[in-house]
């Protein structure tokens, strides 16, 4: 199934949206500070972000798995829905394949299907949590951090066929999240588990064409519930440091004890020239990969406000790659990354309002009330219409969910793939 942009546009004239009334409204109000609403419409059109592979079908719990019908089977399918996504918002303009669950049999065909949806390859995503049919080694006590060698050296030569598949399809980076840590207390030596991961690191970085960034994820617990190798930003930080100038920290919303404050390590790591990637999700508990800012979306501000920050003063640290990665178990995954790809871009506009001149003055007269005032006249201001624009000036639907659900997405697919199929993943 394909959206076409005559279809879109005939979908938007009969919308009859009133946004141009509140942007009107807006640019007046933001003129006074010196906020140029037109620019802030721009930025929203030009924003892209990656969808994982593993996100187009419905996701599990170690309890079980419901089929939501018509999920994609094969990496064509996965590519296909990825560029429906694309074609509604424009904003999804990239994928971010996931070995060996996407290993592609015909590149070029790949390549050809992703290009007609104006579809890029962004990070790769090498897998070192499970054991494959076909595994000679075993991950079961370790990946990178293993104290058996042949496991060790067998996670590393899958890390560099990432790169070798990754490089074919014209990815210009690797992340790499490992699930290796211990169950229990005395399971692992800490510091030769930590020894271990440094080396395998050097090793795939070292194998990396010069163009190549490496992407290293942390996460505190899960599965290993004891203790993680790479379980922190300072961790990962630390190995960034290790691997060399092309290796970066990627942080992961879900990926943090409760409160911790992200922000906070979004700042540090830009200041450092070292924030390289950034998954979106949400969370009420965990590691729960709900849909981008369905729990805490003032968080989400916070922390878009610092990337703001970061990308207009830190230009050491390289553009953050996007992706959303977050899962969905009774939703339609596909409406779901439309709401994560519509939370994304509120958050981001609400944080380009931000008056930083107003807010400066604020820090340096020590006027903590008027400094919450000015975050939060910004975070209070209605930006719908300010995505709306953007999607009007790049082509996709004013209302991309509205769009969805009046094509009929769903029920095209269904009929097309069948109720019961099952997509690679998680
Ligand atoms: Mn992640």
């Amino acid at each position: 199934m394909k959206i076409n942009t005559d279809q879109l546009s005939e979908f938007n004239k009969k919308q009859n949206d009133s946004f141009e009334n509140e942007i009107d409204y807006l640019k007046n109000k933001f003129a006074k500070k010196g906020i140029s609403v037109a620019n802030i419409i721009q930025k929203l059109a030009d924003f892209q972000v990656a969808i994982p592979s593993w996100a187009l079908g419905a996701g599990g719990t170690r309890f079980g798995r419901f089929s939501y019908g018509g999920e994609p089977a094969s990496l064509e399918q996965k590519l296909d829905d990825i560029g429906i996504l694309h074609a509604l918002t424009k904003t999804a303009g990239a994928v971010s394949l996931h070995i060996p669950w996407d290993i592609p049999e015909d590149v070029n065909a790949i390549k050809d299907i992703a290009k007609s949806h104006h579809i890029v390859f962004d990070a790769m995503n090498s897998n070192t949590f499970q054991d494959q049919p076909d595994a000679k080694e075993s991950y079961k006590f370790g990946s990178l951090n293993s104290m058996n060698e042949a496991s060790r050296e067998y996670a590393v030569a899958h890390n560099k066929e990432v790169i070798r598949i990754g490089e074919e399809l014209g990815s210009k980076s690797l992340t790499v999240w490992l699930a290796d840590g211990a169950s229990f207390p005395g399971q692992l030596n800490f510091q030769n588990a930590l020894q271990n991961t440094e080396k395998s690191l050097k090793e795939i970085y070292g194998s990396m064409p010069e163009d190549w960034k490496l992407f290293i994820e942390y996460k505190p617990y899960e599965p290993n519930f004891y203790s993680t190798t790479i379980q922190d930003w300072g961790t990962s930080f630390m190995l960034a440091n290790a691997c060399g100038d092309r290796a970066f920290t990627l942080v992961d919303l879900g990926h943090h004890l409760p409160n911790t404050n992200i922000e906070q390590i979004v700042a540090t790591l830009m200041y450092k020239g070292k924030l390289g990637g950034f998954h979106f999700n949400d969370s009420k508990y965990g590691d729960d990969d709900l849909t981008v800012g369905s729990i805490k979306p003032y968080a989400l501000f916070l922390i878009f406000n610092e990337l703001v920050y970061g990308m207009e003063n830190n230009p050491h640290n390289p553009y953050p790659a996007w992706m959303i990665d977050a899962s969905h178990n009774i939703k339609d995954p596909l409406e779901d990354l439309l709401q994560s790809l519509e939370a994304i871009l509120i958050a981001y506009a609400q944080a380009l309002l931000v008056d930083q001149k107003a807010l400066k003055q604020a820090q340096l007269n020590n006027d903590v009330t008027q400094c919450q005032e000015i975050l939060q006249d910004a975070y209070r201001t209605d930006v719908r219409s300010l995505v709306k624009a953007a999607r009007a000036k790049s082509g996709a639907a004013v209302n991309p969910m509205e769009a969805y659900r009046a094509f009929d997405v769903r029920k095209t697919l269904i009929e097309a793939r069948g109720l019961k199929t099952v997509a690679t993943g998680l």
